[in-house]
């Protein structure tokens, strides 16, 4: 086989049978999604689409070249970590994509983060640079200030200076593929952690491949013919194959909005750019069908739209659908495994439920002692597939809880219809989902304690009146207050200050005490049945 190509083996497709990915010997990733293009005489077709910006195949695989030389040229080594904050631009591209071709380690991160949660990355990843837009200088900035270990280099993407264009626009513009195998790591994504720290899961060159053929090809029908427009950022996993694996895997083109998704902005770019498939999250479409009571944008572009973060409400789907006309695939993935791996399709969706198992997957769910659980009965849902993660960055305690056995620990429970459809039941930690990104109810209760007048606090999730789960705080203040309504206002003042704008509480509570365990354990079911 030649190098760094990957062969799809579709004989056993069909028949229930995922198809086979053949990796060769020597496999760089960036190879068949960049450079593969050109050799197939698709160097001319547009593959990135942002603001007035096309940028064709070639041009693609020429800028991810020189950004990788420029990234050897600042002296980084195999194996060093890039930091990535960076918009939703075709930069990110480049530096993606040049940073694994040059054998150098891409580590996109939330772009919503605040200093505290960026000098923590940077220390924990002991990064060689940091490579950031603009928009997010002042967090980022703080952050490398504050930091115990700076990186070697800090970079922004655009702007005065010494900056990624201009290196890009002075780097040469061959760079051979630095040798790697399928299943050496490849870039990271970090995830965050119920009560430690966010948590850097490492990927190899296949997982990519994998995703991108048994989700985007097999289960969503991705060709060369559709425009694939992502609400969800490239940062998330989720984004990541929605608007750059899945389109580069196949030739198709990607639309990208550097910007927040608002309702109207994302009317905005279907409507400019007609793209075929959609990708956003529950709060996303709810906002969306709420604007759309009086906007009347024009979606007959979409031949299909994909949920995914949390878990999307029936009536979310059944509103969507009779609007649009368009269904929303439902589907479960995480950052470990990459993408999706649990999804509803086309020909065979159930709403309020994730559907089925992925082709290239395998899903079980057990007891608390590893046993399957019997049908209809709830469990713990593990995955086993080729696209998982193998392991967490310095973190072996971590990585033994989660990677057992070639399985991965979903931290969901689930069950499973008569008709083998997963259903989704909650997850086996604290964590919250907001808007498909995670929240951990300890930070945010470390947060307000900050207040002065705090003794204690408790976060647990809420459903909002369109039953997604948002922050709820039950506070007991030291001394009773007269006026609740201006300690709640500070404390939403001080959580918007110091944490990503999304966690902070939608609502309070205040009260003389919380329930405990006789060890003194906060017993958060009372609340969230209060
Ligand atoms: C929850 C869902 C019910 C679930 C993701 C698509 O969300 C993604 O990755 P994260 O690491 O979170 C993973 C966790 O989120 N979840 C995600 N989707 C659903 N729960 N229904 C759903 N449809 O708790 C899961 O363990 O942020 C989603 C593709 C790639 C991703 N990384």
């Amino acid at each position: 086989m030649r190098d760094n190509t990957v062969v799809v083996d579709r004989a056993g497709n069909g028949a229930g049978r995922p198809t086979r990915l053949d990796f060769a010997a020597r496999f760089n990733v960036a190879v068949p999604f960049i450079d593969r293009h050109v050799e197939e005489r698709r160097g001319g077709k547009v593959a990135i689409r942002a603001g007035d910006e096309a940028v064709t195949y070639a041009e693609l695989a020429e800028r991810v070249a020189r950004c990788g030389n420029a990234l050897l040229g600042l002296g980084l080594k195999r194996g060093d970590r890039a930091l990535m904050v960076v918009k939703d631009a075709p930069e990110f591209f480049y530096l993606f994509w040049g940073a694994i071709k040059a054998g150098i380690v891409p580590v996109p991160l939330n772009t919503l983060l605040r200093a505290d949660d960026y000098r923590y990355l940077i220390e924990d990843s002991a990064c060689a640079a940091l490579i950031y837009s603009p928009e997010f200088a002042t967090e980022v900035e703080a952050a490398l200030e504050a930091a115990a270990r700076r990186p070697d280099h800090a970079l922004r993407v655009e702007g005065e200076g010494q900056t990624l264009r201009a290196l890009i626009a002075m780097a040469p513009a061959a760079l051979e593929a630095a040798p790697s195998t399928a299943t050496d790591d490849c870039f990271w994504l970090y995830s965050s952690g119920s009560t430690g720290k966010p948590k850097g899961a490492v990927h190899a060159h296949r997982d990519m491949v994998v995703t991108s053929q048994h989700y985007g090809v097999e289960t969503l029908g991705v060709t060369a013919e559709d425009v694939c427009f992502s609400a969800a950022k490239l940062f998330f996993a989720y984004g990541l194959g929605n608007a750059m694996t899945f389109p580069l895997w196949v030739g198709g083109s990607a639309v990208l909005l550097g910007a927040r998704p608002t309702p109207q902005l994302t009317f905005d770019v279907i409507q400019r750019y007609r793209p075929t498939l959609y990708f956003g999250v529950p709060t996303l479409y709810a906002a969306q069908l709420q604007a759309m009571e009086q906007a009347k944008p024009d979606l007959s572009s979409l031949r299909l739209c994909v949920s995914a973060g949390e878990a999307l409400p029936g009536h979310i789907f059944a509103r969507w659908t009779e609007r649009t006309g368009v269904p929303i695939l439902d589907g479960i993935g995480s950052t470990e495994a990459l993408h999706i791996f649990i999804s509803n399709r086309t020909n065979d969706i159930k709403p309020g439920a994730s559907g089925r198992v992925v082709t290239g997957y395998d899903a079980r769910i057990v007891d608390e002692a590893g046993h399957a659980v019997k049908p209809g009965e709830s469990g713990r849902l593990l995955i086993r597939g080729d696209s998982t993660a193998g392991r967490y960055w310095n973190n072996a305690e971590r990585t033994k809880r989660t990677m057992v056995g070639g399985w991965l620990d979903t931290g969901d429970t689930y069950m499973q219809d008569g008709d083998g459809h997963f259903i989704y039941c909650g997850r086996n930690d604290d964590m919250l989902k907001v808007g498909g990104q995670w929240c951990s109810p300890f930070e945010i209760e470390a947060k307000l304690g900050e207040h002065a007048r705090v003794l204690e606090a408790a976060v647990v999730g809420r459903g909002d009146a369109d039953g997604l789960i948002k922050p709820e705080a039950w506070v007991v203040l030291k001394e009773q207050a007269a006026d609740t309504k201006a300690i709640e206002d500070e404390l939403v003042q001080l959580c918007k200050s110091g944490l990503a704008h999304y966690k902070y509480p939608r609502w309070f509570r205040f009260v003389g005490e919380l329930p405990k365990t006789a060890t003194g354990k906060i017993q958060r079911f009372k609340l969230r049945q209060g």
